[in-house]
């Protein structure tokens, strides 16, 4: 048993041995979930939806990541803001609707009335000093990544964000982000700690045995293997996909379409992994004929076999960016043992549903897959509270990007929570 001092967020911190899973209480603990909101949630870069979401002006879409609401709002002069979905005058939440289409946002206790740029507007019977401009909606700091939109509620957020986009744009601009509308969007909530949802993302290890869907459109060696465990025709495959890989970033590259490794996953406040890799069979998308699921290619894309670009965020993201359509997916926790997956599948704005795309084949694969992982997020959050569980190896060969994830969010919270001490129960 561990004592109240030995359970102390400081020496959970303090302890963690590289290579290996975290310590159940940072699955558990409803105090280092309180913990992980506050040094990471509220302080981060966390991507949150896309430009499609809030099309037109008047476009609204409502994010909750913990204790706040926020409201995504698309202004008169096409800008996307983002607001504390708070009204200034005696709090009441704003706007309840997770997506809804408004003049000016008003608020239903008192009318209290805010522009889209956020200004109280109108507000009656408050007499002559009372000043509306000081009782404008709190912004939050909001950037769109090509489209890709990320929310920071840090006072001061993470400066290097800028950084990373000026890598990433080139990657993403190709597929037009701008240009494409939701297809489809389904929330799963995830039976377990966000950071099981996070871990499982970051490798393929379990890939062979649980995804049927997936592993008809990716390579089985694209997510690395011990060399010496292989017989010799394995090896020989190996190999060949290692060439195809080599191959393919040069043809996509000298098309003027960025794919090789970027990783800066554990080196940098905002962490991020980006890469573009072949498709197994035609090679155009993640789809059980692995065939482009939409008729309409995507932007400026030279070829319908552009494998997928996969770009990963720490703490909260990752996309698959292929020739015909995009999935994104976002993970917002909800408490220590839930967390929201919210998927995205985006095609071409001009794509008609049953005429250039068949719903079903679309996010077929996905679909399954997540349910999958789910599933396999569940199982680890039941072992997490055995008296069994202690802390196991990561695969060197499989999951060194799940331990790069680890150690971002171990000095994420060394660098918040390093002074202070928090009890884990
Ligand atoms: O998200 C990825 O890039 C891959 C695909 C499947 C699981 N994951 C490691
Ligand atoms: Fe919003 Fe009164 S609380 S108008
Ligand atoms: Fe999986």
């Amino acid at each position: 048993m561990l004592d109240r001092s030995e359970s102390s967020l400081a020496s959970l911190l303090a302890r963690r041995i590289p290579g290996y899973t975290l310590e159940a209480p940072f699955y558990t603990s409803p105090e280092i979930f309180a913990a992980d909101m506050e040094a990471i949630f509220e302080q981060h870069w966390i991507y949150v939806g896309v430009e499609p979401d809030v099309p037109e002006p008047g476009d609204v879409v409502t994010v909750d990541i913990g204790r706040n609401s926020i409201l995504i709002v698309r202004d008169d002069d096409m800008g996307v803001r983002a607001y504390h979905n708070v009204c200034r005058h005696r709090g009441a939440r704003l706007v309840l609707e997770e997506k809804t289409t408004v003049g000016n946002l008003v608020c239903r206790y008192h009318s209290w009335t805010y522009n889209l740029e956020g200004d109280l507007i109108h507000a009656e019977h408050m007499g002559e000093n009372f000043d509306r401009s000081c009782h404008g909606l709190k912004s939050v700091h909001i950037r769109s990544l090509e489209g890709l939109l990320f929310i920071c509620l840090a006072e001061e957020p993470p400066e290097d964000f800028d950084g990373m986009a000026a890598v990433m744009a080139p990657y993403i601009a190709p597929h037009n982000i701008r240009e494409t509308k939701i297809a489809y969007q389904h929330d799963l909530i995830e039976p377990g700690n966000w950071k099981l949802t996070m871990e499982n993302n970051r490798e393929c290890y379990h890939c062979g045995a649980n995804h049927p869907e997936l592993t008809v459109p990716l390579f089985a060696y694209g997510f690395g293997f011990a060399p010496e465990e292989l017989d010799d025709l394995e090896r020989e495959q190996a190999e060949r996909y290692a060439c195809l890989v080599t191959a393919e970033h040069t043809d996509w590259e000298r098309m003027g379409i960025p794919s090789r490794c970027q990783e800066h996953l554990d080196d940098m406040v905002t962490g991020y992994r980006a890469e573009r890799l072949p498709l197994d069979g035609a090679g155009e998308s993640h789809t059980l004929d692995t065939r482009a699921a939409s008729k309409k290619r995507l932007g400026s894309l030279p070829s319908d076999k552009m494998g997928a670009l996969h770009f990963w965020t720490q703490p909260n993201s990752w996309h698959h960016f292929m020739g015909d359509h995009v999935v994104t997916f976002s993970v917002i926790p909800l408490d220590a043992n839930h967390s929201l997956l919210r998927t995205k599948w985006l095609v071409h704005k001009d794509a008609v549903e049953g005429v250039d795309y068949d719903l079903e084949n679309l996010i077929g694969v996905w679909m399954a897959t997540n349910q999958q992982d789910s599933d396999l997020v569940g199982y680890c959050q039941k072992g997490a509270t055995s008296p069994a569980y202690q802390p196991g190896p990561y695969s060197p060969h499989t999951e060194m990007l799940v331990d790069k994830f680890c150690n971002w969010y171990i000095k994420r919270m060394l660098a918040w929570h390093g002074p202070t001490r928090v009890t884990a129960k």
